[in-house]
């Protein structure tokens, strides 16, 4: 039984698509009831949403680099993945919340998250990135690397978005079932295929179903959980899982922007207005390793690969975008755009101080802590022992 046979009975419909694999312009029978929501986009947001792909990849390509030259610990490509995300990202409202994985790194460009923020974390200089709080950083939260632990971030501060929109309506209950109440902000969480086996994920749609919090579940179902290809994690669909758990759910060729967008507008817009949680499930594919440190050459085949090359997100919208008349200028100015903003953090990273050793133990607990304490002498005996072996030389 070949993996698409596990995964797909005559039951399901075709994914939502607005662009075939070639870029034309040919909505999916499934895309109908979505179309509405890109009334108002044009040619200059397909530009736009271009541009955002473009640069993301480009800042990508760069970082892997960086890494094999040794000036990045680690990498965590998202190339091929830039589609689902930009429209899903441009699909937000900026009061609306973003609890990422690792790889979104298109969203955070979006949210105004600084490229150089998110480079610094895998040179190992800091631990977060970006402050949360401050407003340029678009309310994108944190890179999680604990699978799935985001997912009970998300539906907790969802959880508190619904709450304050009670209190501020004078609803004292917080009664599970209980669907109805305009927040006015939504919250999107991102995971993978993989991350879907984890307890985490599914008590988030438990609680968030229960409930009906504000939120949407995006999975980028990238076909592999490093080499765990994802016909051994479900043998159904995985927004047919999501179905059971009560929450409207549908399946998306993640390649397409434009359904990210349609689809992420209409899920957003309903749970923003009290109508409860969605999910999406974008089907996409991990064209690089699963990080650097990964050699997916070792797994799967090569044939894979290049046939998910030949729908390339970027391609697509190119496609897309000449058949509406943009010309070679426009893609000439992006394309120099983009290298140049690459080019910019690999400048700046290299030159970024190295934080005094201590600093790692800041923000591990409010308060002091007996254990933190004993670290932190641990590490300045350790350091100092090697003054008392300059001193003795
Ligand atoms: C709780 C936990 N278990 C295991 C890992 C090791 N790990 C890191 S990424 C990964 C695969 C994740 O696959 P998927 O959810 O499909 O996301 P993708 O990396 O493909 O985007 C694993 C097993 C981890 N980081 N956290
Ligand atoms: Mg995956």
């Amino acid at each position: 039984m070949s993996e698409h046979d596990i995964l797909h009975s005559a039951v399901d419909p075709e994914p939502i698509r607005f662009l075939d694999d070639a870029g034309r312009y040919a909505p999916s029978a499934t895309a109908a009831e979505f179309a509405e929501e890109l009334a108002g986009v044009g040619v200059d947001e397909f530009k736009q949403w271009y541009r955002d792909m473009v640069h993301t990849r480009a800042f990508d390509t760069e970082c892997t680099h960086l890494q094999r030259q040794g000036q990045l610990a680690l990498w965590v490509p998202s190339v091929g993945q830039e589609g689902c995300q930009v429209g899903l990202g441009r699909a937000a409202e900026p009061q609306d919340h973003i609890f990422p994985a690792y790889r979104e790194h298109a969203i955070a460009r979006i949210r105004g998250v600084r490229l150089l923020d998110v480079a610094k974390q895998f040179r190992g200089l800091t631990h977060g990135g970006w402050d949360v709080t401050d407003p340029a950083n678009g309310n994108f939260h944190l890179y999680t690397l604990v699978l799935g632990a985001q997912t009970q971030h998300a539906t907790g501060y969802a959880l508190g978005q619904l709450l304050d929109a009670k209190r501020n309506a004078g609803v004292t209950s917080m009664d599970a079932g209980e669907a109805g109440t305009a927040t006015g902000e939504a919250t999107m969480v991102f995971y993978g295929d993989g991350t879907t086996s984890q307890g985490d994920a599914n008590e988030a749609m438990i609680f968030a179903a229960s409930y009906q919090t504000p939120e949407v579940f995006v999975v980028q179902n990238n076909r592999w959980a490093i080499s765990v290809p994802v016909a051994r994690q479900s043998r159904t669909p995985l927004y047919r899982r999501a179905l059971g758990f009560g929450l409207r759910a549908v399946q998306i060729d993640g390649n397409d922007p434009l359904a990210a967008y349609a689809v992420g507008r209409r899920f957003l817009r309903e749970a923003r207005e009290g109508g409860g949680p969605g999910y999406i499930e974008a089907l996409t594919y991990r064209i690089g390793a699963h990080t650097t440190s990964d050699d997916p050459t070792r797994y799967r085949e090569h044939g894979e690969l290049e046939r998910w090359q030949q729908r390339d997100p970027i391609a697509r919208l190119e496609a897309h975008l000449r058949e509406q008349g943009v010309e070679d200028a426009f893609f000439a100015e992006v394309a120099e755009a983009a290298a140049s903003e690459a080019m910019a953090v690999r400048d700046a990273i290299l030159t970024l101080p190295v934080p005094e050793a201590d600093a790692m133990f800041e923000h591990v607990y409010s308060e002091p802590h007996p254990r933190i304490e004993e670290q932190r002498e641990w590490l300045d005996r350790y350091e100092s022992s090697f003054a008392d072996e300059e001193a003795a030389r």
